[in-house]
């Protein structure tokens, strides 16, 4: 039997004669989803990259005379010989001019599933060897968070992985306060593989349970259990003040546990002066919030009713909360409501981070230890936090803030790019785009022609995971994959591993970057290495067996995890790892790093973007994950189709919102602020907040010569703000965006985003 995984799921393989193949549910998976399918229809799409290829004005100037643009002109595919001649000359280039700190290879993204076949410990494990390079750091899921949690509240895996189990919600939460809800569809994803579903059952059985649902979100659709869920709208970015007047109202109203506060936390007394107004004169009172966030006072003293009377409760905190200006705040504003409830530490209560998030959060496995493919070491020091990607090319030399350090920006020469793709993920697009011209040289491995693979000047064809073999083996899900090899390479396509040896090999130390291990060596390396881990009543079974069965189960459940259980049991004996030991709802370290845009408390803020502060663009556009599809993964196969119209991304718009615009239900409309501008289709809601207005992520990038339309195909972040979330994190923020919508009106342009680049055969091939 053969089985390939995903980070969408396990699925068995069945070929047909004609070479095709057919992914099919795997039998232990509950909830299977559909996302895998879309492979079938994407491995030998027209946009797959068939051999290397390098841009023309490169190749034919070596951007010495920048007579063409990244992303507007002509490739030439030439041999691997050549690809390798013409990378390893250039490095070693670079090198010698520049240094190896004027390489990025920050790389973010999520590439395959595969422990073995991670493209980005590939690129690092290369470049290590020959210097290194400037790095990122934390990710674009939740910067904010990682930043910030271990001056609050200690470390921040703890926070995202210890969570409260799912069981223990079940069996002893009244009341779950869903910020941002729990997307279900997002419950489809695990990083590194998933073998069985389990978040939609969660729901239903702690909602067949008697436990309270209440999404907090502008989208009704971000929470759905069997049962009624009520839905409180809430215009986006101002959960905080909210949070901040439930923290008021229940203090003022003498219902704080003092207890807790006293034993558990520090700073409670400087908190409590901010939302008195002691310090600026605004009381942070249900009256206020409701001003900001579009609930009524009622409904505020409502949900403190419900607090009040529940017996136990469990704030839940989506990922997406971090994703906007000032993603600091949310979860610190969220911990100290969570404190002044009390109920941290107790069965079902407490805090909770990104249920559904991913499939693993509130699973009750624990922990396979697992090794990974090492990256060595890298000599350069230099790093940015990862969405200060833009600023970091346009402003090479310039100082800048980050977590109580001043950094400066590298000055890059050589971008490698390898498994992901930040024309889908960055921000300001068209802002990215200007500072992507900078670089001297660009190169990337993708398997199609996407817009990172056409904004590059080497694109270098790399295999899917179908076409080679792999082991999937993600440490919080239980079932490890022996991932088959399905089809042959397409085209002249490589694996990472391939490619690297052979570059190693310019440089003299294929040796060592292989250390003499074949592709199956090393997946057979990294099973025994982890199995030497393992306890030893739980050890793997023989690695032939498995991969002749294709798959294991882990067989050591652990239950009823509670978060900071240990520390609520003994504080002195637990302390957590933050500088009082305790939770700081007043942080002296953030304080003394004297930023005006994050103080020592949890605080709103407000913003220039957001509806308290619409004018010239009334609508806030929200991006989130895209539910057919991974991102910009599989985005030209047909599962992907699911989430669009015509085959451009949908818009979700309230009803009055459209009335109010006259635009009606299937209207192409042309979405619009000052940074850029898309094509999207209209659907009417009444299940999205008046005001708001929403584009899964996802579309691949398809600019158009007009000024008008950025992108024909709707991808969002040619909207979004490209912007720090404080000096603190300097995270993303996506999900701050203020736009317009129109009818467009004209012809709608042609959708070109899978079309491959006009390639020329080389005479060097
Ligand atoms: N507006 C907006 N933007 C967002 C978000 C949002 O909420 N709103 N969310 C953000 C978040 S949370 C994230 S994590 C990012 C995700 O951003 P990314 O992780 O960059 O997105 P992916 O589309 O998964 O990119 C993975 C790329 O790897 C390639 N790939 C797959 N397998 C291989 C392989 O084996 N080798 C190589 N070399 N390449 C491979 C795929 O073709 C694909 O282009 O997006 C962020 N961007
Ligand atoms: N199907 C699928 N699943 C995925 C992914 C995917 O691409 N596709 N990506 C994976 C990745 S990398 C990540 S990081 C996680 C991300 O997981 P999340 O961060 O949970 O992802 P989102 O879908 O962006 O956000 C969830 C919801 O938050 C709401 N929201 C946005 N802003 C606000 C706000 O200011 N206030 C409130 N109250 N709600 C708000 C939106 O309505 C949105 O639908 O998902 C993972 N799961
Ligand atoms: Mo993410």
């Amino acid at each position: 039997m053969k089985f390939t995984a995903a980070h969408w799921g396990t699925y068995k393989v069945s070929k047909d004669e004609g070479g095709g193949f057919k992914l099919l549910p795997f039998s232990q998976d509950k909830d299977p989803s559909d996302i895998g399918r879309g492979i079938e229809s994407a491995i030998r799409h027209s946009s797959r990259i068939q051999k290397p290829a390098v841009r023309r004005g490169w190749l034919e100037y070596q951007n010495k005379q920048k007579k063409t643009q990244r992303g507007e002109d002509e490739f030439v595919e030439v041999s691997w010989e050549t690809a390798y001649e013409l990378i390893g000359r250039e490095i070693k280039r670079v090198i010698s001019t520049n240094g190896n700190e004027s390489i990025y290879a920050g790389s973010y993204g999520w590439a395959s599933a595969g422990r073995f076949h991670h493209a980005q410990s590939h690129l690092r494990r290369f470049l290590n060897l020959i210097g290194g390079y400037t790095y990122s750091k934390n990710t674009y899921s939740y910067a904010a968070a990682e930043v910030i949690i271990p001056h609050v509240l200690g470390n921040f895996y703890n926070f995202l992985f210890d969570t409260t189990t799912w069981e223990s919600i079940s069996e002893n939460t009244s009341l779950l306060l869903a910020f941002g809800g729990i997307p279900l569809k997002n419950g489809q994803i695990n990083q590194g593989g998933v073998g069985s579903h389990n978040q939609r059952d969660y729901l239903k059985n702690a909602s067949s349970n008697g436990v309270r649902f209440i999404n907090v979100s502008p989208l009704k659709s971000d929470l759905e259990t069997v049962n009624e869920v009520e839905w409180i709208s809430i215009k986006p970015n101002t959960d905080v003040a909210l949070m901040l007047a439930l923290c008021y109202e229940i203090y003022k109203s003498g219902a704080t546990d003092r207890k807790f506060i006293d034993k558990y936390t520090v700073g409670f007394k400087k908190f409590t002066k901010y939302l008195n107004g002691d310090t600026d004169g605004v009381i942070k009172n249900a009256e206020w919030a409701s001003q900001i966030t579009g609930l009524s006072s009622d409904a505020i003293f409502e949900l403190i009713k419900e607090i009040k009377e529940s017996k136990r409760t469990m704030i839940s905190i989506s990922w997406s909360l971090t994703r906007q200006s000032h993603g600091e705040q949310p979860y610190w504003a969220a911990i100290a409501l969570a404190s002044i409830i009390g109920d941290i530490g107790k069965p079902g209560g407490g805090i909770g981070f990104g249920y559904s998030a991913m499939n693993s959060i509130g699973d009750h496995y624990k922990k396979i230890p697992a090794v990974s493919l090492p990256q060595g070491k890298n000599s350069v020091k230099k790093f940015i936090p990862v969405a200060r990607i833009s600023e970091m090319l346009e402003s090479p030399g310039t100082s800048f803030d980050y977590n109580g350090s001043k950094l400066t920006y590298p000055d890059i020469k050589l971008i490698y790019w390898v498994g992901g793709n930040p024309f889908h993920h960055h921000q300001d697009l068209n802002r990215m785009i200007k500072a992507w011209q900078l670089p001297e040289t660009i190169i990337s491995h993708e398997w199609c022609w996407n817009a990172l693979a056409k904004h590059s000047d080497i694109v270098l064809p790399v295999t899917t995971s179908l076409e080679r073999e792999d082991i999937a083996l993600a440490p919080r899900d239980p079932y490890m994959v022996f991932m088959s090899k399905i089809i042959d390479p397409i085209g002249m396509s490589k694996s990472d591993f391939e490619i690297f040896s052979d570059l190693a090999e310019t440089f003299n130390i294929r040796k060592e970057y292989t250390e003499n291990r074949t592709e199956q060596e090393w997946i057979k390396w990294i099973y025994d290495e982890s199995n030497t881990l393992q306890e030893t009543n739980h050890k793997f079974p023989d690695f032939d067996l498995f991969k002749k069965k294709g798959w294991y189960k882990h067989p050591k459940p652990i239950d009823h995890q509670i978060f900071l259980r240990e520390f609520i049991e003994s504080p002195s004996k637990n302390p957590l790892d933050t500088p009082s030991g305790k939770i700081e709802l007043f942080s002296k370290k953030i304080d003394s790093f004297q930023y005006s845009d994050c103080v020592g408390h949890p605080k709103w803020y407000g913003d220039k973007e957001y509806l308290g502060n619409a004018s010239k663009y009334k609508l806030h556009l929200l991006s989130n994950q895209p539910k057919f599809k991974l991102h910009s993964q599989l985005d030209q196969g047909k599962v992907a189709d699911g989430e669009k119209s015509d085959g451009r991304a949908i818009i979700e718009v309230n009803i009055r919102d459209a009335e109010a615009r006259d635009l009606s239900e299937g209207a192409l409309v042309r979405v619009f602020n000052d940074r850029g501008s898309c094509l999207a289709v209209m659907k009417i809601s009444k299940d999205i907040m008046q005001g708001v207005v929403n584009i899964p992520t996802g579309a691949w990038l398809d600019p158009s010569k007009s000024d008008s339309i950025s992108c024909v195909h709707g991808n969002p972040n040619v909207l979004t703000l490209d912007a720090g979330t404080s000096k603190l994190a300097q995270g993303p923020s996506s999900h701050t965006c203020l736009v317009e919508i129109e009818q467009f009106k004209e012809e709608p342009p042609k959708i070109k985003a899978f079309n491959p680049p006009k390639i020329i055969k080389s005479k060097r091939n």
